[in-house]
């Protein structure tokens, strides 16, 4: 590959006179802003551990009352990305929530689209345009663009969960704001309930196509997603992986990022394909370890995903993942950016 000019090849005085018109010559950065083969990625390996942010997430729940914060959320950030950028990722947000007995998150609705994984806790919920959906650990519960949502509690425990955001993307593109509103009426008999969609091939006839909404199903319950991950494994899936769709469409149930539940068999291995987006971890129940590799080159270790742990890794690497327990099987969450990728036309996938 030809050595192209550097910055300091050229005068100093030519250099000024190009910015003083807000100009900049391209030879100097060209190879930075498209590397030859493959991306040089930001976003670094990382993992949080539960273990760490729990502590730290009670300390935030007396050191800021709820009024004070609106969301109490200590932000997973990237230090590939730079800590202050709240990014896991180019398009990936993600946070760890918490929410006290008696606590109120006011209603709210804004532009970036997020998810909530359910961490820890009972007797919270979260109300999605009128329906009230419960949190229970493992569930996953949509906050659309645009919809209006708030959260509260009426159980006894803190309840945590983890949300993804495709925030950075939003602000990036300088559209991301927020609208506050009055509190929901929780709707008794919701046009859109999402336990009707629970069955697998089947539809509510009464509410299909009815609704306005692109969305008609906002919370998927753990137990449902536990149990089909079960069946496939049954059928003799060592490894068995779902995508979290909009049942409606048959495509993911959000148009910028993907949601997955991965489920590895006692003592599996379990390998992802390189893909062209990076790739969110996060333990729902066992646990994992977790290394990665660049095609020819060697593997290497990111640790091990506990309980309630949470990864991420940037694209174009192969993920290796590894039950280390030989009696019980571990189950993650998976988000990435794939659904944009592929919208874009960037989408791409290497042995
Ligand atoms: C948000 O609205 C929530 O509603 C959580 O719980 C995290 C992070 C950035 C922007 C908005 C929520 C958020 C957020």
């Amino acid at each position: 590959m030809t050595d192209l000019g550097r910055l300091d090849d050229l005068p100093q005085a030519y250099v000024d006179a190009l910015r003083a018109h807000n100009l900049l010559p391209l030879w100097p950065s060209l190879r930075a802003v498209m590397p030859a083969d493959r991306p040089s990625p930001r976003t670094a390996a990382t993992l949080w551990r539960y273990s760490d942010i729990r502590p730290l997430l009670i300390e935030a729940g007396r050191l800021t009352p709820i009024e004070k914060a609106e969301r109490r959320v200590l932000v997973l950030a990237n230090p590939g990305h730079g800590l202050d950028r709240m990014q896991a990722s180019p398009s990936m947000y993600l946070g760890m929530q918490l929410l006290l007995p008696g606590e109120w998150a006011p209603a709210h609705r804004h532009t970036p689209n997020a998810v909530r994984m359910v961490v820890e806790g009972d007797g919270a919920y979260t109300t999605v345009e009128g329906e009230r959906c419960e949190m229970k650990r493992g569930d996953l519960i949509l906050t659309p663009t645009g919809l209006w949502h708030e959260h509260g509690h009426e159980g006894k425990a803190p309840v945590v969960w983890l949300d993804v955001l495709d925030l950075p993307l939003v602000y990036y593109l300088e559209t991301s704001y927020h609208e506050a509103g009055p509190t929901q009426v929780a709707n008794k008999n919701p046009l859109r309930r999402s336990s009707a969609y629970h069955a697998s091939g089947l539809a509510p006839t009464k509410y299909l196509k009815r609704h306005t909404s692109q969305y008609p199903m906002l919370h998927y319950a753990y137990e449902k997603t536990r149990q089909s991950l079960d069946r496939l494994a049954s059928q003799g899936e060592a490894n068995a992986l779902l995508t979290f769709i909009n049942p409606e469409t048959g495509s993911d149930a959000l148009q910028m990022l993907g949601f997955y539940a991965l489920r590895i068999g006692p003592g599996q291995h379990c390998r992802l394909p390189a893909q062209s987006s990076a790739m969110v971890m996060h333990a729902i129940e066992g646990c994992c370890d977790v290394g990665w590799s660049i095609a020819g080159q060697s593997e290497t270790n990111l640790g091990r995903l506990d309980l309630a742990d949470t990864a991420c890794l940037p694209g174009y690497v192969s993920i290796h993942l590894s039950n280390p327990n030989a009696d019980e099987a571990c189950y993650l969450f998976l988000a990435d950016e794939s659904p944009l990728h592929r919208k874009l036309g960037l989408h791409e996938t290497r042995a």
